[in-house]
């Protein structure tokens, strides 16, 4: 087994657990039915209640949301519709008052197609920005290569009838891929990440940002028509990794960034660390594409310690965000998993980044088809708004809000669940401040304890003196192991366990999908 190296004072980043907020779904105060940066402000009590270190918001910057915000016009102002420079300020000094971190949310494949640098690379071939994006030559008929964009259905790239050329976008024809090749542009990107790094913000997560390098021939995929985004790993972008670590590290603080590597491969990942010269975490996607099954979450874990403990990559682990249907729905709507994946989520080597509304338990909300908001069609059912209130409006002021309301809003709202200590919100702030007290649990060596019994997922985390093991049983039978040694149930995912602060001896019995992190009895 590889080392599981522990360095004696870790930057903030891996002691962290990070909540992630899509601003538009997390709190309303302006009454337009789409959430706000005041609304996050006025929403910390919250986080601080459940005991989180670090909130993600995905963006806020100026942009005509043909994706919601990720098509950017102006990296360094701030929409309308969330806010302006005053109020993230604001929310900035506040959560760092709290004790807390911000880390924003930075694309830097695609700028919106009304940012000022498209505008005028596209307003003529001799433009002195033209270069800023890949423009290609053709005939309307046929697009330079053979690649598709994530959404909609359809080439990457678009004819401009202006200029003769098509401009590739990965995404939305609203969204031109930037081409990194030049220059300028790496210049232009670094200021943007100076702006906010000036202001005080502690990271960035990095939208695709595996995607930024690429082969300026841009060859066909080899594989056929489709977009590249899951297999690409072009050399280049991990120089243009480097340069923006330098940024980062001109200043103190331990300035991060967690990158959407969106492959599948975790040694492929792996390498997106560098010589720690690259980026200091990415997120490893392999954990979202994995069902409620012990075999296969064996495999993700020794995937992901074999990939990342020989090189020293610090990892990540994520069971939502905003692009995805909700874990619970995806591990079958069961409450009891919910819970369960609590501990699977928090107690894993690395670190943790949950998902706003994950606290409350939430499945997807359903939207008609002639609700739908989402350019890629698939992704507003985990964007409903969060429920603040158990009565009418849930906390939101609007009579009618971007999104509905995901359901059992009545139970699963954030006043109901934090005054029953029985909800799944208190198991989130339970096992949040278990961590918090453990420096196993934070940042301990991860050992995968194998052949206890089919269905169990078990490991034990150490440092020096203080060990957790943790077992999950993801099948729906309860189940009896044999650790081998003495152990007390300190917290378990079953409510009825969960009361008193006294450890109980831990007989071998685990309920059908339910977790438990023990002790060793001392
Ligand atoms: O997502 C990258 C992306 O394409 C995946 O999330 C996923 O394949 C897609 O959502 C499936 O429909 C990032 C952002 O997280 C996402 O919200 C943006 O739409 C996208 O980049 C473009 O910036």
């Amino acid at each position: 087994m590889a080392p599981n190296v522990v360095s004696p004072t870790p930057p903030w980043w891996q002691t962290a657990v990070v909540y992630q907020i899509y601003p538009r779904s997390f709190c309303d105060t302006s009454g337009n039915g789409i959430g706000d940066i005041e609304g996050i402000r006025s929403r910390l009590d919250h986080l601080e209640w459940l005991g989180v270190d670090a909130l993600w918001m995905s963006p806020v910057f100026t942009s005509p949301m043909a994706d919601h915000g990720y098509d950017v016009a102006d990296y360094c102002d701030i929409d309308p519709l969330f806010g302006d420079l005053a109020a993230m300020d604001t929310l900035l000094a506040d959560v760092h008052d709290r004790g807390m971190r911000v880390i924003l949310d930075w694309v830097p494949n695609h700028t919106s197609d009304q940012h000022r640098w498209f505008m005028e690379s596209r307003s003529s071939n001799d433009n002195p920005r033209r270069d800023w994006y890949y423009w290609r030559e053709g005939t309307s008929d046929k697009p330079p290569n053979n690649w598709q964009a994530v959404f909609p259905a359809g080439p990457a790239w678009t004819f401009d009838e202006a200029s003769g050329e098509w401009y590739l976008h990965l995404f939305t024809p609203d969204q031109p891929d930037l081409n990194w090749n030049n220059p300028d542009v790496r210049a232009a990107m670094a200021d943007t990440l100076r702006f906010w790094l000036d202001r005080g913000v502690d990271g960035f997560r990095m939208d695709v940002v595996h995607m930024i390098g690429k082969d300026p021939t841009l060859p066909d995929l080899l594989s056929g028509p489709g977009s590249p985004l899951l297999e690409y790993d072009e050399p280049s972008t991990h120089q243009h990794l480097r340069e923006i670590r330098r940024v980062l590290d001109a200043y103190d603080g331990d300035r991060c960034s967690v990158g959407e590597v969106y492959l599948l491969e975790p040694d492929v990942v792996a390498t997106y660390y560098g010589n720690d010269d690259e980026l200091h975490m990415s997120f490893n996607f392999m954990s979202v594409w994995t069902g409620w099954d012990a075999d296969a979450w064996r495999r993700v874990v020794k995937g992901a310690q074999d990939a990342f403990d020989p090189v020293g990559g610090w990892p990540t682990w994520v069971l939502s965000n905003h692009d995805l249907p909700r874990h619970r729905q995806r591990f079958g709507g069961d409450a009891a998993i919910a819970r369960a994946a609590v501990l699977l989520l928090l107690c894993l080597r690395g670190t943790p980044f949950m998902y706003a509304g994950e606290e409350l338990g939430l499945v997807d909300a359903e939207v008609a088809p002639d609700q739908i908001q989402d350019p890629s069609g698939s992704r507003d059912g985990c964007r409903a708004p969060i429920p603040w209130e158990p009565g009418h409006g849930h906390g939101w002021p609007a009579a009618k809000n971007w999104l509905p309301f995901p359901p059992e809003a009545a139970l699963r709202n954030a006043q109901t669940q934090r005054v029953d200590p029985a909800s799944i919100a208190w198991l989130y702030k339970d096992v949040l401040a278990e961590r918090r007290g453990s420096s196993a649990l934070q940042r301990g060596s991860q050992e995968l304890l194998e052949g206890l019994c089919d269905g169990i997922l078990a490991w034990r985390r150490s440092y020096e003196d203080d060990e957790r093991i943790i077992v999950i049983n993801m099948t729906n039978e309860d189940v009896e192991i044999d650790l081998a040694e003495p152990t007390m149930i300190r917290m378990s995912s079953v409510a009825s366990h969960q009361n008193g602060n006294e450890d109980h001896a831990f007989d071998g019995g685990i309920p059908a999908n339910s977790g438990m992190i023990l002790v060793p009895r001392r």
